[in-house]
């Protein structure tokens, strides 16, 4: 067994016990080591063979009994408790807590009245409308059921790509330290910074690539050989993430890393640049009509056979970037060192976990000039949301950090107003006015209609307080859409009122995507690009923001947080 699958069958054991109905605590050991093993780097099996149950113990989140049931898993391949407990509670029910916003109990009780043990049964059960008379249910709850099967169908496979960049990295370090690797990178979507990934593309540039893929296919964490051949391999780790690893000679590694890189449809447009020029453009080398070969060992000279400058590969998608590096009117995009500061950020004030003292410091360290507290407006359930009264508190506090960091940086005190369902903020007028800077999110009734929801984002940037839409469509990556916009009307009004647009960096939100950025900063609306801190170590989600951006075309002078501070402030009071 794979560390995946022993982490799926205690997945599944915590998944069964709550359907039982048995207490949160009990279900939590075998959450805790699910994940613990997804995150492992080592084979579990391996670690079982060297030291049995007592080496099994030494892996964080791994108890006795979780280590005696792994033990049992890895010596028969079954677990008895397992399979006791799948005669109480089915096991195809599991898979109806895919469902979102359908909980366990739900669950269990929709088994013991309607006998329901599919996904397809019941979405039978709730178009005969045979769920809204069971207790705790309604017509309204059964819609949603409804809508979260049918947003199951749309389900992508796919990985946020902040779940997939840490780990690719890891292994990119591993990477460059086998035998007679010269130059590694990773390509594919990965490198191009898609807010989602398939699966990580790796270009290993070395003399000898059958050496180097041998030793890649036995890495500890290679759960399983997918392909191997003399130039390339495929692999799935223990996490469940698969990698396809190229290795070309070095002098072939600049045609390889461009190649692979894609995406598809922009090495479509560049091949077609090549015929013209009589040239066949492939993963090796571009081919001249005489049979003889052009070898690039870098992806400059690629673009430079063709004419072309440089184009990051943030923008190889084929929307227009290959004529603009034609026209030389590429956009100088913007970078992590442009940005200046950050616009939105949680404190222990709600639901962040540090204090206001503590988020400026790390803002200082980083290097930052600016920083924003928002915390959130008090509707907003189970966050401790600020009501006028302690926002005034929190004033007091903001003082008194802003005497603490003097010159260092400077401090504005927000807040991120939540968009009432009714198109009203959730604070008064007179307390968003006495702030600095204003954020309107939107987080509750995102599944209101077109209009409706899109009424909201417009009331709020006709409101003069609002400086700033926070994460605008809500989405949450990989398979949460966000709120159904009238896009056309939200980026109309936000050019009409000076109402900057967050570029949201947590890696699940990246929301204004790219797409939306672009055709904001074509319409000449200022973004802001914000991490949403509840942490300080959550500053470093900053770069997945700016890799949205870029991917956007997005360029320093549209971004609020890369100006001076001082013309941030003029924007704010203007
Ligand atoms: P993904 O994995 O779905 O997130 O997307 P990509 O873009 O990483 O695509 P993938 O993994 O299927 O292929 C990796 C790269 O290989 C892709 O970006 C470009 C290149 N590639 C794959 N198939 C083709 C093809 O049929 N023609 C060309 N020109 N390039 C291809
Ligand atoms: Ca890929
Ligand atoms: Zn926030």
């Amino acid at each position: 067994m794979t560390n995946k699958e022993l982490a799926d069958v205690f997945a599944l054991v915590a998944d069964l016990l709550e359907i039982r109905g048995e207490v949160i605590y009990k279900t939590l050991a075998y959450r805790k080591a699910s994940e613990s093993l997804t995150g492992l780097g080592r084979d579990v099996n391996d670690i079982w063979k060297q030291g049995g149950i007592k080496a099994l113990l030494e892996i964080p989140g791994v108890g006795k009994a979780i280590a005696e049931k792994i033990d049992e898993l890895l010596a028969t391949g079954q677990l008895q408790f397992l399979e006791k407990l799948k005669q109480d509670v089915p096991a195809e029910l599991a898979e109806l807590l895919q469902i979102p916003d359908l909980g366990p109990k739900k669950v269990g009780m929709f088994y013991k009245e309607l006998g329901v043990l599919s996904i397809a049964q019941l979405k039978e059960a709730a178009e005969a409308g045979k769920l809204r008379d069971l207790p705790g249910m309604g017509e309204k709850s059964e819609i949603k059921i409804l809508a979260g099967i049918e947003s199951l169908g749309r389900r992508s496979g796919r990985l946020p790509l902040g779940s997939v960049l840490p780990f690719a990295e890891e292994l990119l370090a591993v990477i460059h330290k086998l035998p007679g690797v010269k130059a590694a990178e990773m390509a594919g979507s990965l490198r191009r910074m898609r807010a989602t990934v398939g699966d990580i593309d790796l270009i290993v540039g070395a003399e000898q690539p059958e050496a180097v893929i041998a030793a890649f296919v036995a890495l500890p964490n290679v759960a399983r050989v997918l392909g191997q051949g003399t130039v390339k391999s495929s692999v799935e780790f223990h996490n469940g993430m698969r990698a396809q690893l190229w290795v070309h000679r070095p002098e072939r590694y600049g045609t390889a890393l461009q190649y692979a890189t894609g995406s598809k449809d922009h090495n479509v447009r560049l091949r077609e640049m090549a015929l013209d020029k009589g040239l066949s453009l492939s993963d090796q080398a571009f081919l001249k009509e005489d049979g003889s070969e052009l070898l690039c060992a870098t992806e400059e000279e690629v673009y430079a056979v063709l004419g072309l400058p440089y184009i990051s590969p943030e923008l190889r998608e084929d929307r227009g970037e290959v004529q603009a590096a034609l026209k030389g009117a590429l956009p100088k995009l913007v970078t992590t060192e442009d940005i200046q500061g950050d616009l939105h950020m949680h404190t222990t004030w709600s639901d962040g976990q540090m204090s206001i003292l503590q988020m400026a410091e790390a803002a200082r360290q980083r290097g930052y000039k600016v920083i924003a507290i928002t915390d959130h407006s008090p509707s907003l359930g189970l966050v401790n949301g600020l009501t006028p009264e302690r926002l005034q508190e929190q004033r007091k506090e903001i003082e008194k950090a802003r005497k603490k960091m003097g010159d260092s940086l400077l401090i504005l005190h927000g807040i991120e107003v939540d968009m009432r369902a009714d198109t009203t903020l959730d604070l008064p007028d007179e307390a968003l006015a006495e702030l600095d800077i204003v954020i309107a999110s939107l987080h509750i009734s995102m599944r209101q209609s077109r209009a409706q929801v899109t009424d909201r984002l417009l009331a709020a940037m006709h409101n003069p307080h609002v400086d700033i839409i926070g994460h605008p469509s809500n989405r949450n990556l990989p398979d949460r859409e966000g709120a159904d916009l009238d896009w056309d009307a939200v980026l109309k009004a936000a050019a009409e009122t000076g109402t900057a647009l967050e570029i949201n960096a947590n890696p699940r939100r990246l929301d204004l995507d790219d797409v939306q950025a672009r055709r904001a900063v074509e319409m000449g609306i200022k973004l802001a690009i914000n991490t949403d801190a509840h942490h300080s170590d959550h500053m470093d989600f900053l770069s997945y923001g700016v890799a949205t951006a870029r991917r956007g075309w997005v360029t320093a002078k549209d971004v609020i947080n890369a100006w001076d501070p001082k013309d941030l402030l003029a924007w704010l009071k203007s």
